[in-house]
């Protein structure tokens, strides 16, 4: 169970931030929309949230989950493989002062995403993506077998982080997509398998008694209210153009 969230505003700046795709520019307003709809989302799962306000000096810092890893005990600030988006950790690190008495630190040369970061129950998944490095994933796994937690390390082939492609909704069940969907690592769970075409939504969030997914995937809302959950779907269009999904828009704790 989560009681915690924290989440950012948008800035203006965010449709210069960084993107791959080619689903053309956000628009503003719709993006604010979006968003006030995932933050309302989260106060229907009956997390307290924690709103930080925009920031026009980093133009991607609504993805707040990529600046740090929290668990129930402790955090643990990350850093962040993108040299536009590294400064987004000073301002976090502030806020999880405030909130936790136990923070650990990610330091280069290593580098690491929050994105790249699946919790199971007692055991972490760590993506080796474009943004975290052998040395990141190496710094946080023993941080958390220190912590008592068991971490496996995952190389990725094709995703862009880790949790582009999985999430974990409990109950040991895990929603998997392309190149994870076969991997010996996840055989033990029970798998809710996302095509190609519906890789997007993939990355959900399970929160509390509710599941989150992206609007627009009957199938998948389908897979997941047949594995016994309660959906919430929210449009994620203008997050979506800036390669953003819904675990990247709150940090949960
Ligand atoms: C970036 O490239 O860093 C942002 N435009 C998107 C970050 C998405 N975060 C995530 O998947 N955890």
């Amino acid at each position: 169970m989560f009681s915690n969230v924290i989440v950012k505003k948008p800035g203006k700046s965010y449709v210069e931030g960084l993107t791959t795709s080619d689903l053309g520019t956000p628009k503003y307003e719709e993006l604010l929309v979006q968003h006030e709809a995932y933050v309302e989302a989260l106060k229907t799962c009956g997390v307290e949230v924690t709103y930080l306000e925009a920031d026009e000096a980093f133009p991607d810092s609504t993805f707040v989950e990529d600046t740090a890893v929290l668990t129930k005990d402790f955090a643990v600030v990350s850093n962040p493989g993108a040299a536009s988006r590294n400064g987004e950790i000073v301002e976090m690190e502030q806020v999880l002062k405030g909130l936790y008495e136990k923070i650990y630190y990610i330091e280069s040369p290593g580098t690491l995403d929050g994105g790249d970061v699946l919790q199971a129950d007692k055991t972490f998944y760590i993506g080796i993506s474009e943004r975290t490095n052998q040395q990141g994933a190496e710094q946080l796994k023993a941080i958390l077998e220190k912590e008592d937690y068991v971490a496996h390390i995952v190389p990725l082939k094709e995703f862009f982080h880790l949790k582009t492609g999985i999430a974990y909704l409990g109950d040991n069940k895990m929603v998997l997509a392309g190149e994870f969907v076969e991997d010996e690592l996840f055989s033990s769970y029970d798998k809710i398998v996302i095509p190609k075409e519906d890789e997007y939504s993939a990355n959900c969030i399970l929160v509390n008694d509710f599941v989150i997914i992206p609007a627009g995937y009957p199938a998948t809302k389908q897979k997941i209210e047949q594995a016994g959950y309660s959906v919430i779907e929210l449009p994620m269009s203008e997050f979506q153009k800036q390669d953003g999904g819904l675990s990247c828009l709150s940090l949960r704790f």
